[in-house]
């Protein structure tokens, strides 16, 4: 009895030492936070109010700006929705493995969607304990091998195509047209219940609920306010004072959609798990114009030049924030530029998941004023291979290629002339040699892109089963 007191003593001892070891040479572990991205979609960067929205006002989103970091030059990895959420999903450059265009809806195939080979940051945190949960618009792919339940996601709800209607299900149209294809409850076929920006936010505190008692990761991606322009009667009348008729229903969905990130934020709260949640939101890409009469855009991207599609920066500079009450300051406006890639990163460290491969920084330690300079040396932004691309420095300045058919390139420097108006390259070009250089050793590490675009590839297909011999 004696020597089994001595021993579990010695025992003691030796564990409390071993802590005291790993606590002081490794550092402690530290508390794995609950990590929520959402991820708006088509939002132009100022249709938000904390970016300077006139005509309707976003409360909900601007409380993350309130009570966290905005980042003044925030931007995405591409200027269009499937590639920049590949390199999010990845936490790599998307051109890295070949994603570059929006994948066909082809539940059959399984080239087209985001390599297996890509460990996506759901699986890395799901490996150290998380809990994962996606709502929302997945477009990374519609095959079996790319379901998001297959790609670490213990939650799925939503739809895998590039977008959904807000009110129907109609499985008699073309699976690939009209955004009408069944939502999916996991792998069960799942149908359209009121207004689905309303469904999914439901969706989204659902998952919170029931893993309210430990660490998750839940990516919220709305496809509001993409197309279809769709909003409940009643939101669209508040918005009376709107002429344009569809500005005014463009401004209903977002409105929804803020009020539905205020329920999120409301469950966090009731729950006490602010200060233990790290939150995001940001949109995948820049606003869509009206090319031919841009003064008819329904979007705003004011005061960026271009919108979805350009890799000007209306097209990849975003509205982007970061909250985490007690963790990181309030109200701060951080100058540098970052882009999702960080999000990634950043969610790999506070989890203590692998960051092998991952490209992003993990700004906390910036943020929090720890450590100082520019997390970002360059960051990169490439179309199909290169016929278009660009690259901003931590100065400011920027290198554009911006036009398919033409090798002209244009030179900015955006800390004074943020709508790319004054090109410089003529009077730069030394500079504009370098970044070139820059951009190109980037390009290096690319490879060309893997598989076809939406719209040729189902057009395809149809030339394909009409030459298929009639005996
Ligand atoms: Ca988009």
């Amino acid at each position: 009895m004696k020597k089994e007191k001595i021993s579990s003593g010695m025992c003691f001892l030796w564990l409390t030492v071993m802590m005291i070891v790993f606590g002081t040479v490794f550092g402690a572990p530290p508390e794995q936070p609950n990590i929520i991205v959402i991820l708006a979609d088509d939002l132009g960067y100022q249709d938000v109010s904390f970016n300077g929205c006139k005509d309707f006002s976003t409360p909900r989103i601007d409380q993350f700006a309130k009570e966290g970091v905005r980042f003044a030059h925030g931007y995405v990895t591409h200027s269009f929705c499937a590639p920049t959420r590949a390199g999010l999903m990845a936490g790599r450059y998307q051109q890295r493995f070949g994603f570059e265009v929006n994948p066909p809806y082809d539940l059959h195939n399984t080239h087209t969607g985001l390599p297996t080979s890509e460990v996506t940051i759901a699986k890395r945190l799901k490996k150290v304990g998380y809990r994962t949960g996606m709502v929302g618009k997945w477009h990374l792919g519609a095959s079996h091998i790319h379901h998001p339940n297959n790609r670490g996601f213990d939650f799925f709800f939503g739809f895998l195509g590039g977008g959904h209607d807000y009110f129907n299900v109609d499985v008699s149209k073309p699976a690939h047209e009209g955004y009408l294809q069944p939502l999916m409850h996991n792998t069960q076929p799942a149908t359209v219940k009121g207004y689905l920006t309303d469904q999914l936010t439901d969706e989204a505190i659902g998952f919170i609920d029931r893993n309210k008692e430990r660490p998750f990761f839940l990516y919220v991606a709305y496809n509001a306010p993409h197309t279809p322009l769709q909003a409940p009667k009643e939101t669209i009348d508040k918005l009376s004072h709107i002429q344009d008729d569809q500005r005014r229903v463009y401004a209903a969905m977002v409105v929804e959609m803020d009020e539905c990130i205020g329920r999120i934020t409301d469950t966090l709260k009731q729950y006490k798990l602010r200060e233990r949640t790290l939150v995001f939101f940001l949109s995948d890409n820049g606003g869509p114009l009206n090319r031919d009469e841009p003064q008819k855009s329904f979007t705003s991207n004011d005061p960026l030049r271009g919108g979805k599609g350009d890799l000007y920066e209306g097209g990849i500079h975003v509205p982007f924030v970061a909250c985490w009450p007690n963790t990181l300051p309030a109200g701060k406006v951080y100058d540098p530029p970052i882009n999702s890639l960080d999000i990634t990163r950043i969610s790999a460290a506070l989890a203590g998941a692998d960051e092998t491969g991952l490209e992003g920084v993990d700004l906390i330690p910036f943020l929090t004023g720890k450590q100082q300079g520019p997390p970002h040396d360059y960051l990169y932004f490439r179309r199909r291979n290169g016929v278009v691309w660009s690259l901003v420095s931590s100065d400011m300045t920027k290198l554009i290629k911006p036009i398919w058919s033409d090798k002209h390139t244009e030179y900015y420097h955006l800390a004074d002339d943020v709508s790319e108006q004054n090109d410089l390259i003529t009077k730069h070009p030394e500079e504009a040699a370098i970044l070139k250089k820059v951009w190109d050793q980037w390009n290096q590490d690319n490879i060309p892109f893997s598989f076809s675009n939406y719209e040729p590839y189902h057009k395809q297909l149809e030339e394909f089963y009409k030459t298929m011999p009639k005996k």
